[in-house]
């Protein structure tokens, strides 16, 4: 069993919290130990950070930041295998997503925004104009000083470098606290930054829990200048309370019960396609994913057939078997949960069209945290499993007999994260598209997404929006300078 450190201006440290395990859910295992952060080791970290500020780091050329984020990008891609084998151990998810979207998206974090540096600069600075009444405005962007990053466990290294990436762009240091149950690639960034030659102080990294640990102790930190989150709807209002004290700026990226809406016209074998993507992919654990279907009646009966076919050809198994599609849920206490909407859908006097139990793989895997991709039909909208995230790779499907409705049902829910739309009519694409209360809607695809667009929900699904050109919004401080002519 590997020991994780915290990571606190350039060394890697014990913490004085308790030591945690950290367990592989393809297994049930720990395969490595946390230390957690006391209060007084966030308080050196949130210090480091703000003497890395007033350091060079606080005066960097956009050309060097540039360049140290290729750098970044270039030794994840170099230690890819490391990166591989530490997000696999603490999420089990297959080789062929880690492989393919979790860690060559960590590296593209760090590209993309590092591409972005130079033309952000330029956008604040055509806005020079002199307003007409004897005077010249103009904005810069100053780094917001030292940044908390806090993330979930479902794409630990995505979600981590999704934040970490723009605000080194911006030239903040930042102290990040990484899920409790996937905090090994956030450990593994600190030995990134220390070969690229990161200063000391920049990137911070501290673990533990929420309440009463080291999550609560960094937002609750009055030197912390800004906070940005991805998680639960309920975290991200505690969160929001601790950032009212001292007026701190929040990003937040929240839950979801994303709507699919699946029209007669569409290509009904790229929509259960898509669906099954959109439904089932890291066992249902993205926040994109779909959990609820709206189906035009005409195709209702084919559609849940196409989609349960897909589903049972799902094939659980272990992470680094090529056979493997699907891996476990992220924990214990998550497959419970996941479990008990299995149990209230039933009670509601859900059908199941598939799936709604959990299983045990042979072998080393017996303890794993699998349970059977599942569809229902024949819920009432108000039914728990319905109107609550379920996080895992579920979805119930019901029909709809106009567009009207459909509009209705995708939007009746207090989330607003992403939706999904499948038809072959162009504008009604657009109306529709343009109708769906998310923060993100797809049209005949599902997760294509190009990292420099808006990225965020409505309603409870967060605040504000990350994403290339607003992300540069969020890390930096926009300040205008106006000179009398
Ligand atoms: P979570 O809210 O339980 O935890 C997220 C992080 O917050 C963890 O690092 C945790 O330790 C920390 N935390 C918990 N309580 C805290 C507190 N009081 N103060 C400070 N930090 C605290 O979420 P999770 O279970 O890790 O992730 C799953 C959730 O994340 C789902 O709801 C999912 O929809 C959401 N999510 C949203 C997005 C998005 O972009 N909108 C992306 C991925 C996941
Ligand atoms: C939320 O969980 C975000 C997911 C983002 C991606 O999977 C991606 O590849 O951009």
């Amino acid at each position: 069993m590997s020991d994780i450190l915290n990571f606190i201006d350039g060394a890697y440290v014990a913490g004085g919290g308790r030591w945690f395990d950290v367990v592989n859910p393809a297994t049930g295992q720990p395969h490595a130990r946390a230390s957690e952060a006391a209060e007084a080791d966030v308080d050196r970290a949130v210090a480091a950070a703000r003497r890395a500020m007033a350091g060079p780091w606080g005066r960097t050329s956009e050309a060097d930041r540039t360049a140290m984020l290729n750098a970044i990008a270039d030794e994840i891609d170099r230690r890819a295998e490391d990166f591989l084998a530490a997000e696999i151990a603490d999420t089990g998810k297959p080789l062929s997503l880690a492989g393919t979207v979790d860690i060559p998206r960590g590296a593209a974090n760090f590209r993309i925004f590092a591409k972005m540096i130079g033309a952000e600069a330029e956008r604040l600075y055509e806005m020079a104009t002199p307003d007409g009444a004897g005077a010249l405005n103009y904005a810069i962007r100053r780094p917001k000083g030292v940044v908390a990053v806090i993330s979930p466990w479902n794409l630990p290294l995505l979600l981590m470098t999704w934040k970490v990436a723009p605000a080194l762009a911006c030239g903040n240091a930042v102290v990040c606290k990484p899920s409790e149950e996937t905090p090994s690639t956030c450990a593994l960034l600190g030995e990134v930054m220390r070969a690229v030659g990161l200063p000391d102080g920049v990137f911070n990294v501290v673990h533990g829990f929420g309440p009463g640990s080291a999550g609560a102790f960094l937002t609750a930190h009055p030197d912390v200048d800004a906070i940005t989150f991805t998680g639960e709807t309920r975290t991200g209002e505690a969160i929001m309370k601790a950032a009212a004290v001292g007026t701190r700026d929040i990003s937040s990226e929240l839950g979801g019960k994303n709507a699919g809406v699946i029209f007669a016209d569409c290509d009904l074998e790229a929509a259960i396609e898509g669906t099954a993507r959109s439904t089932f992919t890291n066992c249902g654990q993205v926040c994109l994913c779909t959990e609820r279907l709206y189906v035009e009646r005409p195709i209702f009966d084919a559609f849940v057939a196409g989609l349960k076919a897909k589903a049972e050809a799902l094939v659980p198994g272990a992470p680094f078997d090529s056979a493997t599609t699907i891996g476990p849920l992220i924990s214990a206490e998550h497959r419970t949960k996941v479990m008990g909407y299995f149990e209230t859908a039933a009670a509601d006097g859900a059908t199941v069209v598939t799936g709604g139990s959990a299983f045990a793989l042979p072998g080393d895997h017996e303890g794993g945290f699998f349970v059977r991709p599942t569809l229902w039909t024949g819920l009432a909208e108000d039914s728990a499993a319905v109107r609550e995230e379920v996080f895992g790779p579920v979805a119930h499907i019901a029909p709809f007999d106009s567009e009207a409705e459909a509009i209705a049902l995708a939007n009746d829910t207090r989330y607003g994260l992403a939706a999904t739309l499948w038809t072959r009519d162009l504008s009604r694409a657009h109306r529709v598209g343009a109708a769906l209360e998310a923060g993100i809607i797809w049209v005949n695809t599902w997760n294509l997404r190009d990292l420099r667009t808006a990225f965020g929900g409505a309603k409870q699904s967060g605040i504000g929006r990350e994403g290339g050109a607003y992300s540069f919004d969020f890390y930096s401080e926009t300040r205008n300078i106006c000179i009398k002519l």
